[in-house]
């Protein structure tokens, strides 16, 4: 069942009402339109079903209910902050125009009065599925774009604005909590060379087993992106007293060990990596200039190995 796609899934719908009689009603009328009824018996019911993760998106609510009222709810609903709020019909036998007002600038989407005819409020139901979905697809489309826009198409990783961003505003955390965050700056060993070997095709699989390899060895609170090209930056932060030794060494250690399986053939790689560790507002070009730096010093000495920048780059007093 969890596998169903939604659209062949019947929708869930959310059903308030006090009085015994109409919820079963209700509840088999929505059934015979191939709609899925949770039904509940008052307001508070009502609100804590609409909190849940997997809150049903269509509502059917009556106004007068124990607990609190199904105006009280709408107001609820709208003040939440979601990307998915619910389509609500007030189902009512308030009918002045004063209720409507009330009803709609609580919050709700629409109202009928009841006696209800079973015909408008299958076509209103329609409204709000048609509302819900729409809105489905457009929180998806966005979701995604968001996503696009941050990731690296190639590897999967943060773009380099999105690691500079993140880079940023961990700097300023760390100069907050009295911690620090360190770079490292991971540039690819002679990574021409298997262009020329192998085609550029080959190339953009390493890159990818690349970054899988380093995945492996970073902790939860790290990330990576992509700097450019054969670039990567990973943002670590610090706890107080420990050091990047661990983490980049291991990253440069696994990297040598685990040769990239490409339809090429099993390509071995190593990577040098420059550290740089900063805190604080101020620190953001000169904690990359430093990194920069010392992978040009692990290039000089060698390569396939880790270079610090010490000391840490101290937080500009004016900033
Ligand atoms: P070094 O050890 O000094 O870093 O040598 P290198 O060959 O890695 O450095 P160089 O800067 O000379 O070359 C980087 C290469 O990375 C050249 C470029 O074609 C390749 N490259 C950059 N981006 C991509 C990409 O997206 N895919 C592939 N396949 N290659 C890329
Ligand atoms: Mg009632
Ligand atoms: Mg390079
Ligand atoms: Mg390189």
């Amino acid at each position: 069942m969890r596998d169903q796609p939604e659209r062949e899934r019947a929708l869930r719908i959310l059903v308030a009402e006090d009085d015994f009689t109409s919820r079963t009603m209700l509840q088999a009328v929505l059934r015979k339109w191939g709609l899925d009824p949770l039904a509940v018996c008052d307001g508070d019911e009502a609100w804590e079903a609409l909190q849940r993760p997997d809150a049903p998106r269509l509502v059917v609510l009556d106004w007068n209910m124990p607990g609190i009222d199904g105006i009280e709810v709408c107001r609820r609903a709208r003040g939440a902050n979601t990307s998915n709020p619910p389509y609500i019909i007030m189902l009512t036998s308030k009918t002045e125009t004063a209720d409507i007002v009330e009803g709609l600038e609580a919050g709700a989407n629409d109202y009928v009065s009841k006696p209800y005819r079973s015909e408008e409020l299958r076509a209103r139901i329609g409204v709000g599925r048609r509302v819900v979905e729409l809105q489905s697809a457009l929180v998806e489309a966005h979701n995604r774009l968001i996503h696009e826009a941050t990731h690296d198409s190639l590897t999967g990783v943060l773009t380099r604005r999105a690691v500079f961003e993140r880079l940023e505003s961990e700097l300023i955390r760390a100069g907050r909590e009295g911690t620090q965050v360190g770079v490292g700056l991971c540039d690819l060993d002679h990574f021409k060379r298997v262009n020329d070997t192998y085609g550029h095709q080959v190339g953009d699989e390493v890159l990818r087993g690349f970054v899988r390899v380093v995945q492996e060895s970073l902790r939860g609170c790290d990330v990576i992106g992509r700097y450019g090209g054969e670039e990567f930056l990973v943002v670590a932060p610090l706890p107080p007293g420990a050091t990047h030794k661990d983490l980049f060494g291991s990253v440069c250690e696994r990297v040598a060990a685990r040769p990239i399986e490409t339809r090429g053939g099993s390509i071995a790689i190593t990577v040098s990596i420059g550290v740089a560790r900063a805190a604080g507002p101020g620190t953001f070009d000169a904690v990359i200039s430093a990194a920069d730096e010392a992978v040009y010093r692990a290039k000089g000495e060698g390569r396939n190995r880790v270079a610090h920048a010490v000391p840490p780059v101290a937080a500009r007093r004016d900033a």
